[in-house]
């Protein structure tokens, strides 16, 4: 038994003080510089961004090392101490906020921001879990190189998190979600052992693939503190076209002309309807229309060559756009001529998050079903919601080529935000039931957190959760791992 193993199964035969025991412990291992208790220090990581949740904690800590983290884990499971484990604390779902039991410790990776190594014939890069998903990018780009992981939060999100969420973003359709860009990963176990799986392979069947388990699972199985990423050859010449569609159906259309066209290199294809962009036009400063007319449905279109100024690609592309004006699939684009302007065209999608948070409340539902069932999907469920609040406004965009869209609804005009969120459990109920009519998931790519925990055993079989149930108690029997979220 160590020395800290000592101290602790001492301390943990008197049970309250054994809490504050443990806590001084862990200030103790980290030392000054690497822990917050000051409760109104703690407030940004006790708060969700949107401010639907807040907790409270016995602790913030900010361990820089594997080490640090599996000392600091092991103190906390003889305590009987939770762990939440946060990254950006950019979750969709309350998923790395704490209960506001205040038994918890906040575990933020922001110390182990490394990016250790890169292997360029390999094609991987060596990560802690606290790099910023931007600076991951950046640094693949400096080597020639791409991770293609690319979501309107990687400023401030963390590979962590999004390796924990398995976070989606608008490169799936090419690149898959983040579970498909690991090859290894480090993982601190609920019981503080470190379980090294950090491999660059890419073919290694000895027996159940263990990083899986935690791709995904929300902080629930333990902490994910390194990560061997997939990298790509670095794209060089990109065709981004913003397109209006006459309806969804026709945009399904355009998405596989696009990928017959350009030898399936379709990046990105995103949906963004006219309410979404009418919101951007009006809170994002800046952003303006890049066609004349006004149009219910846009597609923001990216195919994507890795051999510098492809030409040959360029002019497919220009011809597939031409085709599908001739054929009415599109009713008019704008073709970026510039880097400036391309960036122009995303500040149009990516700023719908920030826009429909500055108009107020809004009821979000992060869904899939298959992509041929997007457009009647989008009609019965839009008139789901309008049975329940009939001057709700839909604010609809995302994933389209992933037949995952996010399926927005805002405060009606001049109503107070209070009697629109009285009718949250309805409004969700309403999409939810369209959801399962099409066999689709309630959630596609932002997780379940705290926020859908209760309406998973609704749209999950009682045997998937069972198996899930068994996992997640043979892993962390003592239940400490960010209770409170997703089962
Ligand atoms: P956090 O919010 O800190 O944590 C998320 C979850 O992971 C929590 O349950 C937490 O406990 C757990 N966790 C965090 N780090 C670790 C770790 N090291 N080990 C174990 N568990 C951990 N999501 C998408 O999928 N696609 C999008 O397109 C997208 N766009 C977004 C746009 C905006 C503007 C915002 C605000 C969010 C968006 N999100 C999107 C949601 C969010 O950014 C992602 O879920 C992201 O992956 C979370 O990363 P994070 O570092 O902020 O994690
Ligand atoms: C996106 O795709 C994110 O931009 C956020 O997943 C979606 O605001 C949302 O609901
Ligand atoms: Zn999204």
């Amino acid at each position: 038994m160590s020395s800290l193993e000592a101290t602790v199964s001492k301390m943990s035969t008197s049970p309250q003080p054994a809490k504050s025991l443990a806590i001084e412990k862990i200030k103790q291992i980290l030392g000054e510089g690497r822990f917050i208790e000051h409760k109104d220090e703690m407030i940004p990581f006790l708060t969700e961004w949107r401010g639907f949740y807040t907790g409270d904690a016995l602790l913030v800590v900010f361990p820089e090392n594997v080490q640090m983290v599996s000392d600091v884990t092991k103190i906390c499971a003889e305590a009987g101490i939770s762990i939440v484990p946060q990254g950006g604390n950019t979750s969709m779902c309350g998923g790395a906020v704490p209960s506001s039991e205040g038994n918890a410790i906040v575990l933020s990776m922001s110390k182990m921001n490394k990016i250790l190594s890169i292997d360029t014939t390999n094609y991987t890069m060596t990560v802690e879990a606290g790099c910023i998903l931007q600076n991951i990018q950046e640094a693949a780009k400096a080597e020639d190189r791409y991770f293609p992981l690319s979501l309107a939060a990687e400023g401030s999100c963390m590979i962590g998190g999004n390796l924990a969420t398995n976070a989606g973003g608008t490169n799936v359709l090419r690149y898959g979600n983040a579970r498909e860009l690991v090859l290894g990963l480090e993982v601190v176990l609920p019981d503080g052992r470190i379980l090294d799986q950090l491999t660059g392979l890419r073919k290694d069947n000895t027996g159940y693939d263990l990083k899986q388990l935690f791709l995904g699972s929300e902080g629930t199985l333990g902490i994910i503190t390194k990560a061997v990423l997939k990298l790509f050859p670095a794209p060089k010449s990109i065709n981004a076209a913003y397109c209006a569609v006459p309806n969804i159906s026709a945009a399904l259309e355009l998405l596989n002309c696009a990928r017959v066209e350009s030898g399936d290199s379709v990046e990105t294809f995103e949906l963004i309807s006219r309410q979404v962009l009418d919101l951007v036009l009006k809170h994002i400063p800046g952003t303006r229309d890049p066609l004349t007319e006004s149009y219910e449905y846009y597609v923001l279109l990216e195919i994507v060559s890795t051999k510098q100024d492809d030409n040959e690609t360029r002019k497919n592309f220009e011809n597939m756009l031409e085709k599908a004006l001739e054929s009415e699939l599109i009713l008019d684009a704008a073709i970026a001529q510039t880097e400036q302007q391309r960036q122009e065209f995303w500040a149009l999608r990516e700023n719908a998050t920030e826009s429909q948070k500055l108009e107020g409340t809004s009821i979000k539902h992060d869904i899939s079903v298959p992509i041929s069932s997007i457009p009647t999907f989008y009609e019965t469920a839009w008139q789901a919601i309008l049975g329940v609040e009939p001057k709700a406004r839909l604010i609809a965009f995302g994933h389209a080529g992933d037949g995952n869209l996010h399926f927005n609804v805002a405060q009606p005009k001049n109503s107070p935000s209070k009697d629109f969120l009285a009718k949250w459990a309805d409004i969700n109920h309403a999409v939810h039931e369209v959801v399962k009519q099409f066999n689709g998931s309630i959630s596609a790519e932002h997780g379940i957190g705290q926020l859908k925990k209760d309406e998973l055993p609704n749209y999950k079989s009682s045997i998937a959760i069972d198996v899930m149930r068994v996992i997640k108690d043979a892993l962390d029997p003592k239940g400490i791992m960010n209770p409170g979220k997703i089962i």
